[in-house]
């Protein structure tokens, strides 16, 4: 595996996956394949990043105080956690991102690290080049992540199989991935994956 590369595991929590507050149809069938990344991630000792949505209580991001959502992934609350089967190592960087009670934002690029250190700025403190990008939701925060992250200069990634969406619109999910593509992200299958 070339160096220089980084994995961005997105929000794989609880509340996102079945049973959750918003819970994204299939959200599970993600977690086995990025369990074999984070491996291969790790094994290549390149960096790990899990991020997660990390909302205060009262937030303009939930139904309750003027947003979109029902509340989900309150910090501290088992919602919030990582989902039990993700495989995150020890040296899995969290970023958390959606604290300020009055972010109404999806990009993990607004997130920071328990330093308080910036995602941008982390990944130029590694030497990354290029993300490799999976998780939920596709049509929100991988999206967003994912477009962000190419204005920023990386390169991007998106694991095809390893990210489900909300499909508010039934074609939501099928047309952030066209908008990712359209703006330099490439799609990266599993069975493609000897090209790692
Ligand atoms: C997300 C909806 C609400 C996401 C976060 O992480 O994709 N989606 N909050
Ligand atoms: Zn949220």
């Amino acid at each position: 595996m070339q160096q220089k590369q980084a994995l961005i595991v997105v929000d794989v929590q609880n509340d996102f996956c079945p049973g959750g507050a918003l819970a994204v149809r299939d959200a599970d069938a993600v977690i086995s394949i990025l369990n074999r990344y984070i491996g291969k991630f790790s094994q290549a000792c390149l960096p790990v990043i899990a991020t997660r949505d990390w909302h205060p209580a009262k937030t303009t991001h939930f139904k309750n105080f003027g947003g979109l959502w029902p509340a989900h992934c309150v910090q501290h609350t088992k919602g919030a956690e990582f989902h039990p089967g993700l495989n995150l190592g020890a040296e899995a960087i969290v970023v958390s991102k959606g604290t300020a009670p009055d972010e109404d934002s999806y990009s993990a690029f607004q997130g920071v690290d328990s330093s308080g250190v910036a995602l941008t700025e982390l990944l130029r403190q590694l030497g990354v080049e290029t993300l490799y990008v999976g998780g939920l939701a596709t049509d929100y925060c991988v999206k967003d992540t994912v477009l962000d992250g190419l204005k920023r200069g990386f390169k991007a990634v998106v694991l095809g199989d390893a990210i489900r969406g909300v499909d508010v619109h039934p074609t939501d999910s099928r047309q952030a991935l066209a908008e990712m593509n359209d703006a330099g992200a490439i799609t990266l299958n599993t069975i493609e994956e000897s090209r790692l």
